[in-house]
């Protein structure tokens, strides 16, 4: 019985994500699903990317926390579009969720949507809302076995940002390791080593990004 319910949220989801993905793909807009722990660091990571493509990409962001809406109130100080969906207790952003919040931004206005899950290394790869792709983010100081130990998250996204690589000299985490245990599970994942704090690799990861971004206004 209770598989059968579960099969049933996951249908409805499929189908409520088709319908997001063709009014994404009206708009031509890319979209991004966000994930990572908790404070592992995609709300910072945006607040760069709101920096480094002002006046270049029109960028929005659905944010997704359990509870408050402070990093709405971060990514819009940054310059960004910016909803928040409080799922007030929900451990991932379903797509009913995204398309209620989606259709409170102006998408037509837009060349790049970022979907901030909630933080959670398990639930949030389950659930499909319409992205064009999953972009997961782990910070060195949660372990180089992480990989190994919450495989979905890292078999499902595209990109692995590998996040707060300034704190290396301080931890005893092999990056090597954490590389190969998330490449044995995803051979083609995408990994860039990033530190928000002092700027090293986020040209690499903003210059990928800019690349996948299907239609804008920016002629660079
Ligand atoms: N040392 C270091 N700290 C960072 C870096 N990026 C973010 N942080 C810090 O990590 C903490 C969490 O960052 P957030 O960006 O809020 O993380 P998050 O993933 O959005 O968190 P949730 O939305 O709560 O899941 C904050 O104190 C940040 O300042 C980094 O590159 N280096
Ligand atoms: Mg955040």
């Amino acid at each position: 019985m209770r598989v059968q319910i579960v099969k049933n949220i996951l249908d409805a989801n499929t189908k409520i994500a088709a319908e997001n993905r063709k009014l994404f793909d009206s708009h031509n807009l890319t979209v991004i699903n966000l994930m990572s722990s908790p404070g592992a660091g995609k709300t910072t990571l945006l607040e760069e990317m709101g920096v480094t493509f002002a006046g270049r990409l029109r960028i929005g962001v659905i944010e997704g926390d359990i509870q408050t809406s402070l990093d709405a109130e971060r990514v819009a100080a940054a310059g960004l579009a910016a909803v928040q969906i409080e799922t007030a207790g929900a451990c991932h952003l379903d797509a009913n969720m995204v398309q209620n919040a989606a259709a409170t931004l102006d998408l037509a206005d837009l060349d790049l949507l970022v979907v901030e899950n909630v933080g959670n290394l398990v639930c949030p790869a389950e659930f499909n809302i319409g992205e064009d792709f999953k972009v997961m983010l782990l910070s060195v100081t949660e372990g180089d076995d992480k990989p190994l130990k919450y495989p979905l998250m890292f078999k499902e996204s595209k990109v692995l940002l590998i996040t707060k690589i300034d704190l290396l000299p301080h931890l005893r985490c092999d990056l090597n390791r954490m590389k190969q245990a998330a490449r044995a599970i995803n051979p083609g994942l995408v990994i860039f080593e990033v530190s928000a704090y002092s700027g090293q690799g986020l040209a690499d990861w903003h210059d990928w990004l800019r690349a996948q971004i299907k239609g804008t206004h920016d002629p660079s």
